[in-house]
């Protein structure tokens, strides 16, 4: 059977107040003609399928058009899940309705792991759901002594649940933060992760599955074997991504233990997201732009030594799609170190303070008498109201 692993769509993501839903809806009709070129006959989906839990309403009407066009016209099976992203009762809408047509949705896990078979030439295929889980929300399906203290615990204790039949081909579909032993997956900041690291789950927990299809991470990627993969995202959703080679995940599954993974086939976006930087001259010369899609999202870094009038304008006029604007030179080096060396007194200075730091630090000057005023009675405000 040949199948497209995709996840981390985040339909309707917003990144520095541009839409990307354009760009999106580009994405998803070339992923459909691929899907026809490829003969895929199944589309997993791994969550984070919205980037908000609650869509605004043409995100939604991009999600239904795509999943029309593969289950109605294509006669494309799909698998989906919910990721942190998604709200599980509004992902969930339907289900039991769109089955028959072939559209599996799991956004809620309620003590089973759900699993879904299908048949081809080689067999019986199942397909498990597991949509993204939190330690705290499966407590209440496992006996109290049952120690479940981390998102490791929870994964391990809700997959040593289930009898999987090892002799049949299963693979599962996860939305988790997976690491393989030590080893950390290469991640952007678009990902929200939870601080102090505690949110990551063994690959090991996984084993008996031929093949893991993760989301959560935007960067293409195995996890400790080739058979436990992040497909990553389709488009690159922040400026920490430029760098990442994003491509279309598809396997060809034939009998238990004959897997062919193909990671070659890349999609040229709409619009690329890139950085560009140097001498504002440079960066708005004929020479530089006309090589390039001018209509790319952009974060152009500055580098003049003196101050440039009106920057952004200039930038805009050649990039319209800028959407960031960063001076680097030798003084604003200077301040970035004088900022981290004052990290150590952070304890000692109060809300007034550190917010006239942060202040200066975006724009090269202190408040002034009457702003700090302000700042004054806000923070007194807002003291006054947590008490
Ligand atoms: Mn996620």
């Amino acid at each position: 059977m040949k199948i497209l692993h995709l996840a981390d769509l985040h339909i309707g993501k917003i990144v520095q107040e541009q839409s990307l839903l354009e760009d999106q809806i580009y994405m998803l009709e070339q992923i459909v003609k691929k899907i026809e070129e490829e003969k895929i006959e199944l589309v997993l989906i791994s969550g984070d399928i919205y980037d908000r839990s609650v869509p605004p309403a043409d995100s939604v009407i991009v999600l239904n058009n795509f999943l029309k066009v593969l289950v109605k016209d294509l006669k494309v099976k799909v698998c989906m899940i919910a990721g942190n992203h998604d709200s599980k009762e509004r992902l969930n809408f339907g289900k039991e309705i769109f089955a028959d047509d072939g559209l599996h949705i799991c956004a809620i896990y309620d003590g089973k792991l759900e699993k879904k078979e299908f048949e081809d030439e080689y067999g019986k295929l199942n397909i498990y759901m597991l949509p993204y889980i939190k330690p705290v929300e499966i407590k209440q399906y496992f006996d109290e002594d049952e120690k479940i203290a981390s998102y490791h615990d929870a994964v391990k204790k809700v997959l040593e649940k289930e009898n999987i039949n090892k002799d049949e081909r299963n693979i599962i579909l996860s939305h988790q933060f997976v690491t393989a032993g030590n080893v950390e997956p290469e991640r952007s900041e678009s990902e929200t992760l939870i601080l102090g690291g505690t949110e990551n789950v063994d690959v090991s927990v996984y084993d008996q599955f031929d093949y893991v299809a993760l989301g959560h991470i935007h960067g293409p990627q195995r996890i400790g074997r080739d058979t436990a993969r992040y497909s990553g995202t389709m488009l690159k959703y922040s400026f920490s991504e430029v760098n990442q080679n994003k491509c279309l995940t598809i396997l060809d599954f034939k009998e238990k233990g004959n897997l062919k993974i193909d990671t070659s086939i890349t999609i040229k976006p709409l619009r690329d997201m890139r950085v560009i930087k140097g001498p504002i001259e440079e960066l708005t010369s004929e020479d530089v732009y006309s090589k390039t899609n001018r209509e790319d999202y952009i974060r152009a870094i500055i580098t003049n030594e003196e101050q440039v009038y009106d920057a952004i304008g200039q930038i805009k006029k050649i990039y319209p799609n800028t959407l960031r604007l960063d001076i680097k030179n030798s003084k604003s080096e200077i301040q970035q170190t004088l900022q981290i060396s004052d990290l150590d007194d952070i304890k000692k200075k109060d809300e007034v303070e550190l917010f006239n730091e942060f202040y200066q630090y975006q724009n090269n000057q202190e408040l002034n008498e009457s702003q700090l005023d302000i700042m004054k009675q806000v923070v007194k405000e807002v003291k006054k109201e947590e008490h």
